[in-house]
């Protein structure tokens, strides 16, 4: 059985970037569904006794479409909580920040190029910063709940996820509407640098 990882913050904690029903909507229903799926659709399988979800999304192609969406939906959550933080109008960290600057010149073209793939994003879906196997950054979509590291993608564009945004509208049409590029420009008030450091330099396949 998976569960639910506790949020570090109350809902209300990344306020007026995102507000407290939209988290609490999320948290509690979204993710919780997708939880709740995911361990419905494994129950009885020797994916029951797997210890990470790491181990199902890397070996996706072996199950079916409703793990697929329901292992994807709960990882990609699991994530993106990490992946959040107090507004406190922070930059990237060090490492990262050397490998934002190698790969995009500074960090406003690097904001510039993600906002892009996200708005260039048709539908539901996900658009990340990854890490490759040879340790470079690509920016790139997934659709649905689908992840970067699945094995269901080419091996040369398969990639850990080192920061992720949510692009379903149920994340952020309650407070923006349509209007997904101010929604875009709002996460950078409460990117988790930190985590992204962590991954860029610790996260593996
Ligand atoms: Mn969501």
């Amino acid at each position: 059985m998976f569960t639910l990882p506790e949020l570090p913050h109350d809902f209300n904690a990344y306020e007026p970037y995102i507000d407290a029903k939209t988290m609490e909507l999320h948290y509690t229903k979204h993710h919780q569904a997708y939880l709740d799926k995911f361990n419905k659709a494994i129950a009885g399988t020797e994916m029951e006794d797997e210890k990470t979800v790491m181990s199902v999304i890397t070996n996706i192609s072996k199950t079916n479409d409703i793990i697929r969406n329901n292992a994807g939906g709960y990882h990609n959550h699991n994530l993106f909580w990490s992946m959040l933080t107090l507004p406190k109008g922070q930059e990237p960290e060090k490492i990262t920040a050397r490998a934002i600057e190698k790969h995009y010149g500074d960090f406003t073209s690097f904001k510039a190029e993600f906002a892009k793939f996200a708005l260039n994003s048709f539908g539901s879906g996900w658009v990340w910063l990854c890490r490759n196997k040879v340790n470079e950054l690509f920016i790139c979509t997934t659709p649905n709940q689908d992840n970067p590291s699945m094995d269901i993608i080419d091996e040369q564009k398969r990639g850990i996820p080192i920061l992720g945004l949510d692009l379903w509208e149920h994340a952020y049409y309650l407070q923006y509407q349509n209007r997904r590029a101010e929604y875009i420009e709002c996460f950078w008030n409460i990117v988790n640098w930190e985590t992204v450091d962590d991954r860029l330099q610790y996260a593996s396949f």
